[in-house]
């Protein structure tokens, strides 16, 4: 069976960007692949962390994923952390990634800033530890959103690197699954901008664990133009705001984006958005409660994660013996 690896930082709130482009695809894909879905708590680390909080963003990163309808028995669920081989991999990938090809990567750039030199170097190799995740696992499908294809595309040239220079056909190149509608959530106040979970700015973000007044509520503000809803997905051409709450919509409600234009033809934003609304808050409002629920019990989540550990090891040990095997690293 082909198998999926993907994962989420435990990095402050889970927002509606993380559960369209990701979570929710994973929903569908669990009963089609091996599943492994992880919590990349390591990741996290690259920018600074609240060691307190990071521990309890970590549960609920996990709430998140059970209680959006991922089966903790059906896939393995696990924080990064927990299983050491993803970093002694990540080592041997780094020692064959040239230095240009982490040049390349846009999100280094975005999130190192000007302070290029102030920022750490977990934040500029964190690709290669991406690759490692899912190399370690010999995953065939990572699905993602828009944002992250660039480091897939570098994960593969990493798989393709390591064959190459040991001559053997050891790793899969992992094909990126990107789909849906909204495969790149906008922030609600800037459709330039993608919905982020570092993004301070009010009203940007809807969180997974907003309560249903305040997903309304975000809603109604979100940035709109002057003008009706398009007649055609070509009308949606420089309405990024527009092109965004309907990508949403449509994501959703399991529709094309074409249906949820043709649904919306003409009409006005604020019909629309209260549609919207009723949608969001219909879905997130359940998936909020059941997060509260979960993390309320702590020593359930930690069960759930202590196992994905367990079963998550009993994949990569082996396949980690067999790369310091091919490497030339004794195993005395
Ligand atoms: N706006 C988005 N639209 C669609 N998919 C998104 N993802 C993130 N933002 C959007 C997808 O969520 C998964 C987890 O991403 P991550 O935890 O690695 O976080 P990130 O990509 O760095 O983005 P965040 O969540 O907004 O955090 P910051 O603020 O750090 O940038 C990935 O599959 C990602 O594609």
């Amino acid at each position: 069976m082909n198998r999926i690896f993907s994962g989420i930082q435990p990095t402050g709130n889970l927002h509606l960007g993380n559960y369209l482009g990701a979570i929710r695809n994973w929903v569908a894909l669990q009963r089609e692949y091996d599943c492994i879905f992880c919590i990349v708590d390591l990741h996290a680390l690259t920018l600074p962390q609240d060691p307190k909080e990071l521990r309890a963003q970590t549960r609920e990163v996990t709430a998140a994923y059970i209680a959006a309808g991922i089966d903790p028995e059906a896939c393995i669920i696990f924080n990064q952390s927990a299983v050491a081989a993803h970093t002694e991999l990540a080592w041997l990938l780094g020692c064959l990634t040239p230095l240009g090809w982490l040049n390349r990567m846009t999100q280094f750039k975005e999130k190192a800033g000007k302070q290029r030199d102030n920022a750490g170097l977990g934040l500029y190799a964190y690709p290669v530890l991406m690759a490692a995740d899912i190399l370690l696992y010999k995953a065939t499908h990572v699905p993602v959103g828009e944002d992250q294809k660039q480091h897939l595309e570098l994960a593969r040239d990493i798989a393709g690197a390591f064959n190459r220079r040991y001559g053997i056909d050891f790793f899969p190149l992992p094909e990126p699954q990107i789909f849906g509608a909204a495969t790149r959530v906008m922030s609600l106040r800037d459709g330039a901008k993608k919905m982020s979970k570092s993004d301070t700015s009010d009203y940007s973000r809807i969180n997974m664990t907003d309560d249903a007044d305040t997903v309304a509520l975000k809603i109604r503000k979100a940035k709109t133009d002057p003008h009706p809803l398009p007649e055609s997905e070509a009308g949606l051409e420089g309405r990024a705001e527009a092109a965004n709450l309907l990508g949403i919509y449509a994501a959703l409600s399991d529709a094309s984006l074409a249906e949820a234009v043709r649904r919306f033809a003409g009409r006005n934003f604020s019909e629309f958005k209260e549609e919207l609304a009723a949608l969001a808050v219909g879905i997130l409002g359940r998936i909020g409660g059941e997060m509260r629920r979960l993390v309320a019990d702590p020593g359930y989540i930690d069960g759930i994660l202590r196992r994905g550990a367990e079963r998550a090891r009993a994949i990569a040990l082996p396949n980690l013996r067999e790369v310091q095997d091919i490497t030339g690293l004794l195993r005395a």
